[in-house]
């Protein structure tokens, strides 16, 4: 794909639609969990457009767009994933800082007055449990202003409440120990603060939206939109809002313009509220896997939608999924590379956040042992990954020749490698969990399960590492795949109903010969 077609998210879904890589369907999708339903049932397929949402005849949905970390790759026009991830961690290290322009097709159309997001954004209903359709996949960016002299970018829910009418304000979800929590944080109650919340923006914008907890690597004040535009090649256009002192994504579909205002604390959905109790009732699920909860969480106002002229897409995904997962993930598997890098340079050589673990939960090492001395240091380096990632439960350490892409063989490393007695590290007992995990929400015991009562059991740490010395001893068994050729004996068609009953695992050993 050419880096042109990287300049909005319609420009992407073009070039994909070419290549062969999009579902477009023109049949009508109900925005009230029948888009949801298709996209689990396509999780982890390719990009799906829906051209007609019941109720909004100027308006598309996308989803799936990240769904499969194949199309992400080509889409940046590496060979695979591990490649994106390295493109990443150079843009980590160099941003190409974002560009302010004066017009933007973001800002084709402008609600202004007698402002009413209803009618203009088919938000989805996720499950039938959830309190109606609610607005999940907003991108919420903080303007140098406000973080620090740097740009934020991060999904935080919102619940325009239906059963109360709510038009121009909702409901704002903010992850404790977040950015946009430790803006929130220094604001509180003393003045509202300007934020945008863009949708269908530039596919780069999105891969950094989901990268949040790893703040040693990327503190308050850093620039996650100049990475994006040193992912995409080019830097990110930004415009100036047209009601805030603040600035949306140029290239973005939709934009919400607003405050969040941390005097007024709402309730995200109507059982909540009427039992008066945070952390009880269901509110769409949670990237952990398990059922989200419904708090009470700060006002946001909203002050103007601006959005583009042409039938806008807006992008929302469930959550749980590998569209999900590969938006948190991919930026943080770059993050904890480098801060492996800057435990022991050289050590790391890549790193992986398979869908089992999942997004924020933790992450794989993989190392390259290169003397006795360096021995100690998957110690360091789990303990380092685990006490700074808040949320984080599980970490392992991986020698070069274990498949950290496949979950099965880091299983067999689990099982084969570890020693029991000294591998096993619990990082940060009594320390701070993250309300999503309910291993973590649930040490809150009696008391209300909210991030104020929670204490965790602490992370676990695995080094899974053999010792330098007895490397030999630990030599996978294998065998010698090139000197037969399946098709002296047998027929194309005979090995190819052969390798169908093959499971991944089975055929990563056929290639490999392990
Ligand atoms: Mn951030």
């Amino acid at each position: 794909m050419a880096q042109e077609e990287l300049r909005s998210l319609r420009a992407t879904l073009e070039a994909l639609k070419k290549e062969g890589s999009v579902l477009e369907t023109d049949r009508e999708v109900n925005p009230k969990l029948e888009m949801t339903a298709i996209q689990k049932l396509l999780d982890g397929g390719p990009p799906i457009i829906f051209n007609k949402v019941k109720g909004y005849s100027n308006a598309r949905l996308a989803t799936n767009v990240m769904g499969s970390d194949r199309i992400i790759a080509k889409m940046f026009g590496f060979k695979d994933r591990k490649a994106l991830k390295f493109k990443i961690h150079e843009s980590i290290l160099q941003p190409t800082p974002p560009k302010i322009v004066d017009k933007a097709p973001c800002q084709e159309v402008v609600i202004d007055k007698n402002i009413d997001v209803w009618p203009v954004i088919p938000m989805i209903q996720h499950t039938p449990t959830d309190p109606g359709r609610t607005l999940g996949g907003g991108k919420t960016v903080a303007s140098p202003k406000q973080f620090w002299g740097g740009w934020h970018i991060s999904y935080n829910r919102m619940n325009f409440r239906e059963d109360l009418g709510w038009k121009d304000h909702s409901t704002f979800q903010i992850s404790p120990g977040s950015h946009t929590d430790q803006i929130a944080t220094k604001y509180y109650k003393k003045e509202p603060i300007p934020f945008t919340i863009n949708m269908g923006i530039p596919p780069a914008a999105t891969l950094m939206a989901g990268a949040g907890f790893m703040y040693t690597i990327l503190p308050r004040g850093c620039d996650e939109l100049g990475i994006a535009g040193s992912i995409q090649g080019f830097p990110l256009e930004m415009v100036k809002c047209k009601t805030i002192d603040a600035y949306a994504i140029a290239e973005a579909e939709y934009v919400i313009e607003g405050y969040l205002d941390t005097t007024k604390k709402v309730w995200e959905s109507p059982l909540a509220e009427k039992d008066q109790k945070q952390g009880v009732y269901p509110f769409h699920p949670e990237w952990s896997g398990y059922m989200g909860k419904a708090y009470r969480t700060y006002q946001f106002n909203v002050t103007a939608i601006t959005h583009r002229k042409d039938r806008p897409i807006y992008d929302p995904l469930i959550v749980h999924g590998y569209d999900n997962h590969n938006i948190d993930v991919i930026c943080r598997e770059a993050c904890f590379f480098e801060l492996a890098e800057r435990i022991s340079p050289g050590f790391c050589i890549d790193t992986h956040i398979p869908m089992c673990i999942p997004d924020w939960g933790g992450v794989i090492f993989q190392v390259k042992k290169r003397r006795v001395r360096d021995e100690g240091y998957p110690k360091n380096i789990l303990a380092a990954a685990l006490a700074c990632s808040l949320g984080a439960r599980f970490a392992m350490v991986v020698d070069p020749d274990i498949n950290i892409y496949s979950p099965d063989d880091l299983l067999w490393a689990l099982a084969t490698r570890v020693d029991a007695k000294e591998g096993i590290t619990i990082v940060a007992p009594g320390g701070m969990g993250q309300t999503f995990q309910p291993a973590e929400r649930s040490s809150a015991g009696a008391k209300e399960w909210t991030q104020s009562n929670i204490k965790f059991s602490g992370a676990i740490g695995i080094d899974a590492t053999v010792p330098h010395q007895y490397r030999d001893a630990f030599l996978r068994a294998s065998y010698p795949i090139d000197v037969a050729n399946l098709k002296d004996w047998f027929t194309d068609e005979q090995i190819a109903k052969a390798q169908s009953f093959q499971e991944p695992y089975a055929k990563w050993f056929s290639e490999s010969g392990i």
